[in-house]
C-alpha cells in the first residue's frame, strides 16, 4: 500500500516552514535526525502540562502516572522490534550509549587480552572508538570484514574471519553513508556457529524497515529514537535476557540497585539495573508515541515508499555529469544517498543547496575510515524517509545543477 505522503506531511508542522531566505524547507538529512510529528510533540506537552514527576520513587498520583507513561513507552518500544519482554529494552541516551553500554558492561566482563572482535569498514565511530578504547585498555584484538568497490560486505573474507573464532560480530545493519543494507541474519548466524555474540548497530535500520530482534536472534541491537520521529536524548539497547541478567550494571546510582549499604549494594532487576539516575521521562513517552506514529503508518510501506524515493533519486543523480553516488544499487539499499561533484568541495555543494533551502549533510558523517577506503575526505549526504517525495528529489537535482553553473 502506497503512503499518502501529502497528508501525512501535515502531521510534521516543521515541513510547512520556510527556510531564512524565504523559500520552502526540503529537508534531506533525515539520517543524521528526522523531524517529529504532531502525536510525538503533543505527547510531551501532555506529559509536561499533566504529569510530570520523578518516575519509580514516589507514591503520589503524579509520580504513579509519569512511571505508568515511562513504562508504557517501553512496552511499545519492546513490540515494535519485537523483543520477548519489556525487560530486555534497556534506555539509554542514544545509540552511541548503547553500544557504550555493551562495550562497559559486557565487552569488559568477558573479554581478555587477545580476544578478536570483528567490526566492518563501514561502522560509525559509535561501534568503533568504543572498542579501539577497550583494544588500549584490554589488549583485545580488532578485525574488520572488507567492504567491496560496489559498498557490500564482503561476506568471503567474513567467512575466513570467523575461523579465528572471535568473541564478538558488531556491525551496522544499515550504513549511514552507503545506505547498505546488511544481511543481518546470515551475518549474526554465522557468528553464533562460530560461538561469538552479536551487537547490531540499528541506529539507520528501526526507523526505516521492519526489525525483528527474534526472527534476526539478535544478542544485542542499538538504536536511538531521533532518527524514527521521536525526541533527541533518548535511545534503547536490547539484550537476550540471559546475556543482560549475566552482565554487571554500567553506571552507579539512584535507581539502578535494590538495596544499598555503607559498603555494598545489590543491584536492581532488568531494566531497571542499566538505568541509574533519572532519567529522560518526557522522551521515554515521545520514543512510545514515535513508534504508535511509525506503526499506524506501517513499517513496510514506509520501506517501500523510501526504496521508490531512493530509486528515483539515483536514477536522477546518476545522470548528472560529474556526480559520483556511493554505495551499492537501490535493491541493497535504504534511503541514503551520498555523493561527491567532481572538482566542487561537497561542503561548497552543502551551503549553496541550503540557499535553497535544501537541506543535506556534508562531512564524513561520523565514517571517516569509510572515507579513506574511497580515497575521500568527504562527501554530500541526501537522506529520505516516509515525508519525502519525488519533488523533492527534483529540486535536489535542480539544485545540483545551479551549483555545477555557479563553479562553471
Ligand atoms: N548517524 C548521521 O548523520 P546517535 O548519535 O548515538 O544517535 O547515533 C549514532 C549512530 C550510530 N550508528 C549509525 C549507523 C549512525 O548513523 C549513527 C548516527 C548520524 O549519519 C549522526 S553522526
Amino acid at each position: 500500500m502506497s503512503l499518502n505522503v501529502i497528508e501525512l506531511r501535515k502531521d510534521f508542522p516543521i515541513l510547512q516552514r520556510e527556510t531564512s531566505n524565504g523559500v520552502r524547507l526540503v529537508y534531506l538529512d533525515s539520517t543524521a535526525t528526522s523531524q517529529k510529528p504532531l502525536p510525538v510533540i503533543e505527547a510531551m506537552n501532555a506529559y509536561y502540562r499533566r504529569s510530570n514527576a520523578n518516575i519509580h520513587r514516589g507514591v503520589h498520583t503524579l509520580a504513579e502516572e509519569a512511571t505508568a507513561l515511562y513504562e508504557a513507552a517501553r512496552e511499545k518500544i519492546a513490540r515494535f522490534i519485537n523483543a520477548p519482554s519489556a525487560r530486555q529494552v534497556i534506555y539509554t541516551r542514544n545509540t552511541t550509549e548503547a553500544i557504550n553500554l555493551v562495550a562497559y558492561a559486557w565487552a569488559r566482563a568477558n573479554l581478555k587480552t587477545g580476544d578478536l572482535v570483528i567490526l566492518t569498514e563501514m561502522e560509525h565511530h559509535s561501534n568503533l572508538v568504543p572498542w579501539q578504547m577497550l583494544q588500549a585498555e584490554r589488549g583485545i584484538e580488532l578485525d574488520f570484514i572488507p567492504v567491496t568497490e560496489t559498498g557490500l560486505l564482503d561476506l568471503d573474507a567474513y567467512q575466513a574471519l570467523l575461523a579465528r573464532t572471535p568473541k564478538l560480530v558488531a556491525f551496522t545493519h544499515m550504513s549511514n553513508v552507503l545506505g547498505t543494507i546488511n544481511p543481518a541474519a546470515e551475518i549474526i548466524r554465522l557468528a553464533h556457529a562460530a560461538g561469538a555474540v552479536t551487537l547490531v548497530d540499528a541506529a539507520q535500520s528501526v526507523p526505516h524497515l521492519k526489525v525483528d530482534v527474534q526472527a534476526l536472534d539478535a544478542d544485542f541491537l542499538a538504536f536511538s529514537a531521533h532518527k524514527m520521529c521521536g525526541p533527541t536524548g533518548i535511545g534503547a539497547l536490547y539484550g537476550k535476557a540471559e546475556l543482560l541478567e549475566a552482565m554487571p550494571p554500567f553506571l552507579g546510582g539512584g535507581d539502578m540497585i535494590k538495596e544499598v549499604k555503607l559498603r555494598s549494594f545489590r543491584a536492581n532487576s532488568l531494566p531497571h539495573k542499566f538505568e541509574a539516575g533519572t532519567p529522560a521521562i518526557a522522551e521515554a513517552v515521545g520514543f512510545g508515541a514515535a513508534v504508535e506514529y511509525l506503526t499506524s503508518i506501517g513499517m513496510d510501506a514506509i520501506a517501500a515508499h523510501e526504496h521508490e524515493i531512493t530509486a528515483y533519486a539515483l536514477e536522477r543523480l546518476e545522470e548528472i555529469p560529474g556526480v559520483r553516488v556511493f554505495g551499492p544499487d537501490a535493491a541493497h539499499k535504504g534511503g541514503v544517498a551520498a555523493f561527491t561533484l567532481d572538482g566542487i568541495h561537497p561542503h561548497d555543494v552543502a551551503q549553496i543547496l541550503d540557499k535553497d533551502g535544501i537541506a543535506v549533510r556534508a562531512g564524513h558523517h561520523c565514517a571517516q575510515p569509510l572515507h579513506e577506503k574511497f580515497g575521500i575526505p568527504a562527501t554530500s549526504r541526501a537522506s529520505f524517509y516516509l515525508y519525502n517525495t519525488k519533488e523533492e528529489v527534483d529540486l535536489l537535482v535542480n539544485g545540483i545543477y545551479k551549483v555545477k553553473r555557479l563553479f562553471g
